[in-house]
């Protein structure tokens, strides 16, 4: 496992801004922003970007349409983006614009680099093009789909263009290899195959478009011709750090959320253009992204790919429909857990969404929340109780000796033991998850130390215990670890439902949220058992998550 405080860079894709976002895009950007809290809790040095992509000729098809420039209606677009993230409290960096003047003044450089490098040329390509995409579809591929978009079913279009060509075809070997030496180049492992096949055959790609009507970045000494979008996009992954204080993210290895719709452009044109720039002058400090990771859609109830193309997407209303009933946190959570992050599509499901919100939110976390801190309240005067350890504080999570305390006359030490080494070995299993991306797991491995906790109030019912006065050290011994316990699943929780978890700190005095803010997050320190001191106040509040009742 990686050591604390390293470096961490995670991007999403830049989304077109010819429409209004939606639930495919929010969805990206969430995953980002989990595994971006997620590192920030470690304690690493953590950049996310995310933004729009705006020289697509869908883009100005769409502003003509409206009578507006393209900018105006990039610009009107990229606001709702904006908007969009703000509100679900994204915590993105920077926010890409491909119309920006950094973008561009980079770009423009890089391309003059790689004019003189030799790896591009001037030639003609005929294809098929979809315009949809904004790509050309290889031959094969378009007869499989009877030349129609294998994306939105609309015919392919038959396209001449005199461009610059890259020669994708020359770095095949380097690819292949660079592929062989980092098995995790891209994930999940069945779309690397499919990948690397199609590397095999790969032909040089053009990097330009003609009569695009100035809407884009011009080719450096060739001004009739525009950098074509895709490698303006792409290149937004290094031009937003590409300055003196930013390098460092870069070079620590960039991962690539994506979906399985763009991940040639990512996995094989995108790490073939930084070869070739690694070889230009002043640019042997580029490297290679560390990861690609290419996740399945959203569809509909039908299986159709939720779209704009296809309108039949869940737009910010219907997002925001969600937030105003369950919360921002029951919607991440569900995103983030219930989302086509492997190799197969999900299908949104109210249905699903209100079970998951129950089952995971309002009957685990939220009550378990609640009662304990009720009892706190009842039985201990709101303030968290001593337990009768022999030395609680030398308890860690790396070693199973940490629970050979013993009870001063207590019949349940054996359950407590019990339940405390299962918890205690979570955190690990967490890290474990997140280190491979596995979000649904990572959110099995921070309920579960609540399923502990709600187990050990059953086995040892601190509320009948109570009503003998002698009994009550025994009942402040259990639920020093339950709140213990639920202070440390509240920190595991925190990328996931991050609002939840901040007003339970202000409940049992915990201030992560302020160490978080300043960069200094501590996950090891903070989900090592012991840390809640006796005696601090705890407050009752409202319950986190309300059970839906439908
Ligand atoms: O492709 N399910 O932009 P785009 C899951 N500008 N994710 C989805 C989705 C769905 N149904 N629909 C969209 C572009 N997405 C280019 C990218 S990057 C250098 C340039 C998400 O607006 C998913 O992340 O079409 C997908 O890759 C992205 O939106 C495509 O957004």
């Amino acid at each position: 496992m990686p050591d604390q405080n390293d470096t961490f860079y995670v991007t999403t894709p830049i989304y077109y801004v010819n429409d209004k976002p939606h639930l495919g895009h929010v969805y990206t950007t969430m995953v980002a922003d989990v595994v971006a809290r997620y590192h920030r809790l470690r304690g690493d040095d953590t950049f996310f970007l995310t933004g729009v992509d705006e020289h697509a000729a869908k883009v100005s098809d769409k502003a003509a349409e409206h009578d507006l420039s393209p900018q105006q209606w990039a610009d009107r677009n990229a606001q709702a983006f904006r908007d969009v993230f703000e509100k679900l409290e994204m915590t993105h960096d920077d926010f890409v614009r491909t119309s920006s003047e950094q973008h561009k003044a980079k770009v423009t450089e890089y391309i003059a680099a790689l004019l003189k490098s030799g790896d591009v040329y001037e030639g003609e390509y005929e294809g098929w093009y979809d315009a949809g995409q904004e790509e050309y579809v290889p031959e094969n591929k378009a007869k499989e789909t009877d030349y129609n978009s294998p994306v939105n079913g609309k015919p392919l279009v038959r396209k001449k263009e005199k461009n610059y060509f890259f020669k994708l075809s020359a770095y095949v070997p380097a690819l292949l290899a660079h592929f062989e030496a980092h098995p995790t180049f891209v994930q999940p492992e069945a779309r690397k195959n499919e990948i690397v096949n199609r590397i095999k055959e790969a032909q040089d790609v053009p990097i330009s478009r003609t009569g695009t009507s100035g809407w884009g970045i011009p080719v450096p000494g060739d001004e009739a011709q525009t950098i074509y979008v895709w490698i303006d996009a792409l290149f937004n992954y290094l031009t937003y750090v590409d300055t003196p204080d930013r390098r460092k993210y870069w070079q620590a290895g960039a991962v690539h959320f994506i979906a399985k719709d763009i991940l040639w452009f990512h996995a094989a044109i995108w790490p073939g253009l930084l070869m070739a720039l690694n070889k230009c002058d002043g640019y042997d400090w580029v490297n290679l992204p560390k990861q690609v990771y290419s996740h399945s859609y959203w569809v509909s109830d039908t299986g159709e790919k939720m779209s704009k193309s296809l309108g039949n997407f869940l737009d910010p209303a219907a997002i925001d429909n969600y937030v105003n009933e369950f919360g921002l946190d029951a919607l991440r959570y569900f995103l983030a857990t219930h989302g086509p992050l492997g190799t197969t599509d999900s299908a949104f499901s109210p249905d699903l969404f209100a079970k998951v919100y129950n089952a995971d939110l309002a009957n685990t976390f939220g009550n378990s929340c609640s009662r304990v801190t009720n009892m706190i309240g009842k039985y201990c005067e709101g303030k968290a109780p001593t337990p009768m350890l022999q030395d609680a504080t030398s308890f860690n999570s790396d070693s199973s000796e940490h629970l050979g305390f013993s009870f001063v006359n207590s019949d349940y030490a054996g359950i407590i033991h019990h339940r405390l080494k299962n918890i205690t070995s979570l955190p690990n299993r967490y890290s474990e998850a997140f280190e491979h991306l596995y979000l649904f797991k990572c959110s099995v491995a921070a309920r579960q130390v609540v399923v502990e906790i709600d187990s050990l109030i059953e086995e040892t019912k601190p509320f009948t215990l109570a009503k003998d006065e002698s009994k009550l050290p025994e009942v402040g011994t259990i639920l020093y670890n339950c709140i213990e316990a639920l202070r440390i699943a509240s920190v595991l929780l925190w990328p996931f439902i991050p609002d939840a978890c901040e007003a339970f700190w202000g409940r049992i005095g915990c201030d992560y949220a302020a160490q978080l803010k300043s960069g200094a997050g501590r996950l090891d320190e903070w989900t090592r058992w012991g840390q809640l001191k006796p005696g601090t106040p705890i407050e009752k509040g409202e319950p986190l998550f309300p059970r839906y009742q439908g």
